[in-house]
């Protein structure tokens, strides 16, 4: 990989086509961090950080990562030279702590630069074996359980190869079971809970577990390992971690802890490619299948987590809809399109698969900055 000589950040305000709303609040207008890395041949590999403006998924926020991307990631890679792209993310892990998102926007942004330079896609860069990658939908929750029923069977109808549901104290157990209902008894259906309960809601969870769940998705605190381990020996469906999965070192504890049978992967959570791929490797050593999350991407961002669940570990269906489930307009061209409940992994084309479309991330852009050397 040449050299990083600039890097472009670009804050664009993207609304989605419906309101999403989980047990950690309500987004319809996504603010969105856009990283494009310069290398020194002219090539230019995007990034795409996946902090919201709010902090109730992780502590990071849009405007910690400006800040964190500015002051303290852009020094350590602007004109340093790494032999690869896998150089990068433990460089910025040396170099200070935290901050996994603001680090991955740019780590992954020399990933698609890597393989961009290279004439090559990035999933077959990080050792993606999959030509399609297998769609879910994460279904926000809705005014009514008749509304999730609703929204459910149109889901199953498109093709959705699994439909997720987001649950919190009170807007549970009716809204489950509506949508369990509606999918059918032998469709994988999985509750993401982001968090909200406590094992004083053991009642509640194991009512859910009866609904027989694909998993049931981050119920406690993520610091909570030992919590979820606890309720992994009440429950019958596997517990899957999101929010918790901060690292491999903290996947690998999870496992042992019996806290974790399944792995939601977000790159852009971890600290980048390198530290997916990592928690990806060591998951699939232990027998624990892994799936890619979404933080409700552009197509940039989604690029990315397509070639990353491209790996052979990512055997479950991954929060990984196409751009019309999120954007009136997405910022990439060729948009994200779905084929019987499958994206196409762009084996063929550089890097991410698509390009970003310069004009319209102009139009969206609310703030910019150039970061140059020196
Ligand atoms: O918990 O998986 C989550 C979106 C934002 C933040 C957290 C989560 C989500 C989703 C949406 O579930 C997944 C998607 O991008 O489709
Ligand atoms: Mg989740």
């Amino acid at each position: 990989m040449s050299t990083i000589v600039r890097l472009v950040l670009r804050e664009i305000a993207l609304t989605l086509r419906e309101p999403f709303r989980t047990s950690s609040g309500c987004t319809h207008q996504r603010r969105i961090l856009l990283v494009e890395a310069e290398g020194a041949e002219g090539e230019a590999g995007w990034g795409e950080c996946v902090a919201e403006e709010f902090p109730a998924y992780s502590p990071e926020t849009v405007d910690t990562a400006w800040l964190a991307l500015t002051r303290w990631v852009a020094p350590e890679v602007l004109g340093r030279r790494f032999a690869g792209p896998s150089e990068v993310g433990p460089a910025l892990e040396r170099a200070f702590r935290g901050h996994p998102m603001a680090k991955a926007a740019v780590e992954m942004a020399a990933w698609d630069l890597g393989a961009r330079e290279q004439g090559i896609s990035l999933a077959r860069l990080l050792g993606g074996t999959r030509e399609r990658v297998e769609t879910g939908i994460s279904l926000g929750i809705q005014a009514t359980p008749e509304a999730l029923a609703s929204r459910a069977r149109e889901a199953v109808a498109e093709g959705y190869r699994r439909v997720k549901v987001k649950v919190a104290p009170g807007e549970d157990v009716a809204f489950a079971q509506a949508a369990r209902e509606a999918v059918g008894e032998g469709f994988p259906l999985s509750l993401d809970a982001n968090a909200a309960y406590t094992l004083d809601d053991l009642g509640v969870l194991q009512a859910l577990d009866a609904l027989r769940p694909a998993m049931l998705e981050q119920p406690f605190d993520p610091d909570d390992l030992t919590g979820h381990a606890r309720l992994q020996e009440a429950l019958a469906a596997p517990i899957c971690l999101d929010e918790s999965i901060t690292s491999a070192a903290r996947a690998a504890d999870a496992i042992s802890l019996g806290a974790a049978r399944v792995i939601n992967i977000k790159p852009g959570r971890v600290g980048g490619h390198g530290a997916a791929r990592a928690i990806h490797d060591l998951a699939l050593g232990r027998g624990v299948p892994v799936w890619c999350g979404g933080m409700l991407e552009s197509g940039i961002g989604r690029g990315h987590n397509v070639a990353l669940a491209s790996l052979p570990g990512f055997t479950l269906p991954g929060d990984l809809s196409p751009s019309g489930r999120y954007w009136q307009q997405d910022v990439v061209d060729p948009e994200w399109e779905m084929t019987d409940g499958t994206l196409r992994v762009p084996l063929h084309r550089p890097g991410i698969g698509v390009e970003p479309d310069r004009d319209l991330i102009e139009s969206l852009t609310t703030r910019r900055l150039e970061i140059g050397p020196g």
